[in-house]
C-alpha cells in the first residue's frame, strides 16, 4: 500500500467517529500524492505524514456558566494546537451547536495548509464550543465568554496561540474574551484577533474574508479570460464572509441576487439590498426570511435549495458539506461557471470531484478564504508595533496577499502537471512550506 493511503488508514482508524476530520485529511492526502510519491522513502522514514495528521495538542475542558433564569449550563469547549512550524497557533472560535473535537480537528487541520499559503508565520488551530449563541441575551453571551476564557487563557498568548472568530463569535464575543483574558493575565497584548477599532483592532478585518474571496475568484476569472462585471452570483450564508462577499462583489460590477440563513433563503432578482441584510443580521440579529418581508419583488423559501437559483458563479459561505453531488450537477446546468469556497469545505468530496471533471472553475477554502486569517496576521503585526494602519493599506495588503495565493495555487497545479486543478495546487503550495520547516526543525 502506498505511504499515502497508509496514513489515512491510520487516521481513520485512531480518530473514530470523526468523518469531517477524515473527508479534510483525505482531500489533502490525495492532493499529495503526487509529491509525496516522488519523496516516498524520505517521508515515511521521518513519519512526515503520521506528524501532520496528528494535532500538536487538543485541549479540552467544561464551560459552567449561569443562565438569565439562574440555572447553570454546562458546555464542552476545545482548543485544538495543531501545528506551529512556521509560527504560533492561529485560527478561529465557533460557537455552534454542532461544534465537536472531529469537526475542530478538521478545521484545524485545514488551517495549517492555509495559513501557509498566506505567506504569513502563522501555524494553524482551531478552537470553539457547542454553544449556541442564538436566542441568548447579551448577558447570557458575556458569562459564557468569561467562562471559556477562564480556561482558555492558559493556553494562548500573542505569540503562542491567537484565537479569532469563526461561525457564532464576532465582534462582541471577541470582546468579552479579550476583556477577560486582560483581566486574568494582566496583558493587554494581541492575544486574539479581530478586536474592535477602539482596543487594538485592525480596520479591514471584519470585511477580509469576504473581500478576500471576491479579490481571487476576480483574478482567477481574469486569469481564464473571464471578467467578474455582469455575473449573476449566489452566496449562501448572511453572516460575516457572505455578507462582505456580496459587498465587494457589488463594487466590481456582480449582481448577486440570494443569501441564506439555517432556515432558508431569499432571492432578490434585482439584486440583494446590503444596508437591508446588514440591519437584519449584524444590528438585530434576526433572520433572512424578514428581508422579503421589507423588500417588495423579494421572495423567501423555507430550507435548503439556493443552489437551484441560476447563476454564474457560486459562492458558498455558510459552513461545511452545504453543498453536494446533487447541487453541483443543478449548478452547472443552470450555466454556473464558477465556484469559490467562502465557508471552510463547503462542498463535499464528489460536488468538489465533479467541479473539477467539468473543467469549472472552482478555488477551494484554504485558499479563497485565506484573506481572514491573512488579515489577523496583519492585526497581530499592528499590535506589535503599537500602530494602526488605514483601511486602504490593510486592503491594498489584502488584494496582495489574494492574488499571490491565486499564484502559488496556480503554479503548484502546473509544476505538478494538473493546470487548473486549484485543489491540488493550493494543498501542494500550502503543504511545501510547512514540510520544509517541519523537516528543518527536527523530530518534535
Ligand atoms: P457567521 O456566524 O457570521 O455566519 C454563518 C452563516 O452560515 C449564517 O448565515 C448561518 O445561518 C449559516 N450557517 C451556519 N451553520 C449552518 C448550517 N449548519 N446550515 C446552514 N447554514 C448555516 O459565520 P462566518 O460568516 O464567520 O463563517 C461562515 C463560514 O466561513 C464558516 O465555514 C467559517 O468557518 C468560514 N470562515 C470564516 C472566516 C471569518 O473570518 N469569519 C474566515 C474563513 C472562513 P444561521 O444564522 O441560521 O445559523
Ligand atoms: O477559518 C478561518 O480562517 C477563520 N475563521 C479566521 C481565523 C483567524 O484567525 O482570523
Amino acid at each position: 500500500m502506498s505511504y499515502v493511503d497508509e496514513v489515512y488508514e491510520r487516521v481513520v482508524a485512531q480518530n473514530p467517529g470523526e468523518s469531517e476530520f477524515h473527508q479534510a485529511v483525505k482531500e489533502v492526502l490525495d492532493s499529495l500524492k503526487l509529491v509525496i510519491d516522488a519523496n516516498e522513502e524520505k517521508y515515511r522514514k521521518m513519519a512526515l505524514l503520521e506528524r501532520l495528521t496528528e494535532p500538536e495538542r487538543v485541549i479540552s475542558f467544561r464551560v459552567p456558566w449561569v443562565d438569565d433564569n439562574g440555572q447553570v449550563q454546562v458546555n464542552k469547549g476545545y482548543r485544538v494546537q495543531f501545528n506551529s512550524a512556521i509560527g504560533p497557533y492561529k485560527g478561529g472560535l465557533r460557537l455552534h451547536p454542532s461544534v465537536n473535537q472531529g469537526i475542530l480537528k478538521f478545521l484545524g487541520f485545514e488551517q495549517v495548509f492555509k495559513n501557509s499559503l498566506t505567506g504569513l508565520p502563522i501555524g494553524g488551530g482551531k478552537g470553539g464550543c457547542n454553544f449556541d449563541p442564538k436566542g441568548k441575551s447579551d448577558r447570557e453571551v458575556m458569562a459564557f465568554c468569561q467562562s471559556f476564557m477562564t480556561e482558555l487563557y492558559k493556553y494562548i498568548g500573542a505569540d503562542q496561540d491567537v484565537p479569532a472568530g469563526d461561525i457564532g463569535v464576532g465582534g462582541r464575543e471577541i470582546g468579552f474574551m479579550y476583556g477577560q483574558y486582560k483581566r486574568l493575565t494582566g496583558l493587554y497584548e494581541g492575544v486574539l484577533t479581530g478586536k474592535g477599532l477602539t482596543y487594538g483592532g485592525s480596520l479591514a478585518r471584519t470585511q477580509a474574508t469576504g473581500y478576500g474571496l471576491v479579490y481571487i475568484v476576480d483574478e482567477m476569472l481574469k486569469k481564464n479570460g473571464k471578467e467578474l462585471s455582469g455575473k449573476t452570483v449566489v452566496i449562501s450564508g448572511s453572516g460575516n464572509v457572505a455578507i462582505y462577499a456580496a459587498e465587494k462583489a457589488q463594487q466590481l460590477g456582480a449582481k448577486v441576487v440570494a443569501l441564506s440563513d439555517s432556515n432558508g433563503y431569499v432571492y432578490d432578482k434585482d439584486g440583494i439590498k446590503l444596508d437591508i441584510v446588514k440591519d437584519i443580521k449584524e444590528v438585530r440579529r434576526g433572520r433572512i426570511k424578514e428581508y422579503a418581508d421589507q423588500v417588495p419583488g423579494a421572495v423567501y423559501t423555507e430550507g435548503k435549495g439556493i443552489w437551484t437559483i441560476s447563476c454564474d458563479i457560486a459562492l458558498p459561505c455558510a459552513t461545511q458539506n452545504e453543498l453536494n453531488l446533487d447541487d453541483a450537477k443543478i449548478l452547472k446546468a443552470n450555466g454556473c461557471f464558477a465556484v469559490a469556497e467562502g465557508a471552510n469545505m463547503p462542498s463535499t468530496r464528489e460536488a468538489t470531484d465533479f467541479f473539477l471533471e467539468n473543467h469549472m472553475l472552482f478555488m477551494p477554502g484554504k485558499a479563497a478564504n485565506a484573506g481572514g486569517v491573512a488579515t489577523s496576521a496583519l492585526e497581530m503585526t499592528q499590535n506589535s508595533q503599537r500602530l494602526s494602519w488605514s483601511f486602504e493599506e490593510v486592503d491594498n495588503k489584502l488584494h496582495d496577499i489574494m492574488v499571490n495565493i491565486f499564484a502559488k495555487a496556480d503554479d503548484a497545479a502546473k509544476r505538478y502537471g494538473v493546470p487548473g486543478n486549484y485543489v491540488a495546487g493550493a494543498n501542494i503550495a500550502g503543504f511545501e512550506k510547512v514540510v520544509d520547516a517541519m523537516m528543518a526543525q527536527g523530530i518534535v
